[in-house]
């Protein structure tokens, strides 16, 4: 199996690749990725020498940069995927997530390979009752899941109208590992560990559903292989919490790390503004990918915060390189004198 992996130098992406060369050592990944502020190849640094993976600087919206590489099929998770950005300035969501997307399905097309397009539960909109099932109307409320909605329209079209063989993963809020600190749970982490105070938009309320990177990438190679051409599958892991709840338990763990009592840092809890348009609860039901294909998610809620927390701790100079810029120079110094050649 050849994949063209794009985006995988973000947070899922260098999760998976990490997880589809350790699971299935027979596998060629290319890993395609534009490397913007959110694309780390020090997140790869693991499997960067492995016979069975090639990166690609390019971008997905180039159809050039693919020209001459050969493939059966693509995982798509390039994207820019943070919700707050995307209020400030929709305009490169709607470059990356929609022509981007657009452009892959036409190599898809054009080479008649299988496309796994990585989607979010956020296309659902917010519901306070009940949970989402691959067949709820799409209701996306920020302009990031109105332009992931956009995507798998574009999927679903070139499904009826050129009969590629696409899927759709829709799946949870993610965390784990490698996750870039603009969001909640390394957010809460770092900022803990710095002692410095955690915004908690509007009354910390709001419902998310928490699930394991690795849990979410175990879910789509399950996918890859069995899923079938046309569908969409909800993935989560029937684990819903409100965010003060979530933050709280982070603070819990920082300190206990820290040698502190377990509420001394609930001080810093600091609620602000909301979020515009903030979305109060997402909830789906993952029952089709249980039942259809066998899986489920394999790490508790409180197992995957501690193995995070624990993760964010023991790499402090991962997340300090973002935090300084310095995680920027590696790709010329890995890979720029060698690409030159
Ligand atoms: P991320 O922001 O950490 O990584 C995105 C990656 O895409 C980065 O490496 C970036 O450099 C790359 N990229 C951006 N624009 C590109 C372009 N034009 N061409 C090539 N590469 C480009 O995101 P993530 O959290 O790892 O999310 C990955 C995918 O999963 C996204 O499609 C996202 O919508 C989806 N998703 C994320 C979550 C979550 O909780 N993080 C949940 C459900 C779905
Ligand atoms: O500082 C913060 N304070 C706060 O209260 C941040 C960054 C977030 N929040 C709240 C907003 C959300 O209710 O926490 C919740 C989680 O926020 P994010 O980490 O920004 O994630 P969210 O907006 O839920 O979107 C995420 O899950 C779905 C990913 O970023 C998306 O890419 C994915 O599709």
């Amino acid at each position: 199996m050849k994949l063209l992996v794009t985006g995988g130098a973000g947070f899922i992406g260098s999760n998976y690749i990490r997880y589809a060369l350790s699971a299935h050592p027979d596998y060629r990944v290319i890993n395609l990725d534009r490397l913007t502020y959110a694309g780390n190849l020090e997140n790869l640094r693991e499997v960067e020498s492995s016979p069975g993976y090639t990166f690609i600087k390019g971008d997905i919206r180039d159809r050039d940069c693919l020209r001459d590489v050969e493939f059966d099929a693509i995982i798509n998770f390039a994207a820019e995927s943070h919700v707050d950005r995307s209020i400030l300035d929709a305009s490169p969501f709607l470059q990356t997530n929609i022509m981007g997307t657009h452009n892959l399905l036409e190599i898809a097309r054009e080479r008649a390979c299988a496309f796994l397009h990585v989607s979010t539960d956020e296309v659902y909109g917010s519901t306070e009752t009940g949970f989402f099932n691959e067949a709820s109307p799409l209701q996306p409320n920020s302009p990031y899941a109105a332009s992931k909605a956009s995507s798998d329209m574009l999927v679903r079209a070139y499904v009826e109208t050129y009969k590629i063989r696409a899927m759709i993963t829709r799946c949870s809020n993610n965390y784990g590992p490698y996750q870039f600190p603009e969001k909640l749970v390394p957010l809460v982490i770092i900022n803990a560990l710095n002692r410095r105070p955690v915004p908690v938009y509007g009354d910390g309320m709001n419902v998310r559903d928490w699930i394991y990177a690795e849990d979410h990438c175990r879910a789509i190679d399950a996918v890859l292989h069995k899923g079938s051409a046309g569908e969409v599958y909800n993935i989560g892991s029937r684990n819903e919490r409100p965010n003060i709840e979530v933050i709280r338990l982070l603070l819990e763990k920082v300190a206990g790390h820290l040698g502190l009592n377990k509420d001394e840092l609930t001080g810093l809890i600091n609620f602000v503004r909301d979020r515009e348009g903030h979305d109060r609860r997402y909830a789906i039901d993952p029952s089709k990918v249980e039942k259809q294909l066998g899986w489920r998610p394999g790490t508790s809620f409180e197992e995957g915060i501690s193995k995070t927390v624990d993760w964010y701790i023991s790499n402090r100079q991962w997340w300090q390189r973002i935090i300084s810029g310095e995680y920027m120079k590696y790709y010329d110094a890995q890979y720029g004198e060698r690409l030159k050649k």
